[in-house]
């Protein structure tokens, strides 16, 4: 496989909803396209990092720079036997796993389309349908928490996540509890709190959590294993989990019992394959996360989630929770059962429709042989 051109388009979309995290909200979403072109077929990228370095260092403007200055210079043109292959060829730039992945899963759905295989299939997945869940923003209060839950049940998804923070966690979580019963419920903290907060965050317990994800300091392993000796409720992993070292760390110490995946927090669709098998290995579940992705980024979590340990519901939902239209035909669309269908066709499975880029695009350049 070589690529012999690759166009960025950095882009703005309007969100749907606003989207409210412990480190702040957003109305919209700036994220890079990546467009890669060889033997006459074309795949698709999106690199995940924000306009803000908040949820990671990483942001668009970053990640261009790396783009354009290092990563794309060491693929453009190169002969590579497997989009596998890529990752490493990256190595000599460190970190930077967002603008890493753009690129590297754009390789893997040029390849795919050029194997006329789907993308799952390329990746080794073998599920028809993913389970999809629902990622609740922190909102201005309980009555509308309450009414969001509510939508997203009756829309029928399989499990309500909810953004906490200190201030808008217990009493929150035990409104949702009280008003909808034993519904398959998480929260999410974003790195919000410290181990100094382990009695109050030990009060969760009560309310049979499937998990807390990421509830203290977002590289931090250790703290995490403690934290988990004092609860019941399971910790899930996001912020901490950026390379296969410390996700071994994570596991060793026991940090966490569950890890959620993104690839661009990890540098791609290879290295999400061996974080599942990794933690396969030392039997604990995982299940994709998402970053307000568009239809691009998304139909990439989709085709990942078709792994066999991936046994939990993800934050994968769709497209009209997010844009509206969104940049693929036929948008992603939840079924009455509560799951996703894999596309079947070459590759990614949809149409990107380019013309939606464009309308979208702020800057944009060609690089060629
Ligand atoms: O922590 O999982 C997170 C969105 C942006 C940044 C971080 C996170 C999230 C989400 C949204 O939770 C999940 C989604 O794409 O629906
Ligand atoms: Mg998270």
């Amino acid at each position: 496989m070589r690529i012999n051109r690759i166009e960025l388009r950095l882009v703005r979309l309007p969100l749907v909803q606003f989207f409210e995290t412990s480190f702040g909200r957003i109305h919209d979403r700036e994220f890079i396209v990546v467009m890669v072109d060889g033997d006459g077929q074309r795949g698709y990228g999106e690199c995940v990092a924000d306009r803000d370095p908040f949820y990671s260092s990483e942001t668009s403007k970053t990640a261009w720079h790396i783009l354009t200055d290092y990563l794309v210079p060491l693929g453009l043109g190169v002969e590579f036997s497997h989009p596998r292959d890529v990752f490493p060829a990256f190595a000599q730039v460190r970190g930077h796993n967002m603008a890493k992945a753009a690129l590297e899963m754009a390789a893997w759905d040029l390849y795919a389309r050029q194997s006329s295989l789907p993308l799952s299939q390329v990746l080794g997945g073998s599920r028809t349908t993913i389970a999809s869940g629902v990622s609740i923003g922190i909102q201005d209060s309980l009555e509308q928490l309450g009414d969001k839950v509510a939508a997203e049940l009756a829309a029928g998804y399989k499990r309500i996540k909810m953004k906490i923070k200190p201030g808008w966690d217990i009493e929150a979580v035990a409104s949702v509890r009280q008003r909808f019963g034993g519904i398959p419920l998480m929260v999410d903290a974003n790195a919000a709190y410290t181990l100094a907060d382990a009695e109050h965050l030990a009060i969760l317990d009560q309310y049979d959590l499937m998990m807390i994800e990421q509830p203290l300091h977002y590289d931090d392993v250790h703290d995490h294993a403690q934290l988990q000796r004092r609860l019941r409720t399971p910790i899930c992993l996001d912020e901490s989990i950026h390379t296969l070292h410390n996700a071994t760390e994570a596991l060793t110490v026991g940090a966490c019992r569950i890890i959620n995946i993104k690839p661009g927090r990890i540098g791609g669709h290879a290295q999400s394959i061996r974080l599942h098998d990794l933690c396969a290995e030392h039997g604990v579940p995982v299940w994709h996360g998402g970053m307000l992705e568009s239809g691009i980024g998304r139909m990439h979590n989709i085709h990942l989630s078709t792994l066999q340990n991936f046994t939990l519901p993800g934050d994968v939902s769709a497209s009209c929770r997010y844009f509206e239209p969104d940049l693929i035909e036929p948008p992603v669309e939840l079924q009455s059962d509560g799951t996703i269908s894999v596309p079947t066709l070459p590759g990614l499975g949809v149409t990107v429709v380019e013309e939606r880029i464009d309308r979208a695009t702020e800057r944009a350049v060609i690089l060629g042989p």
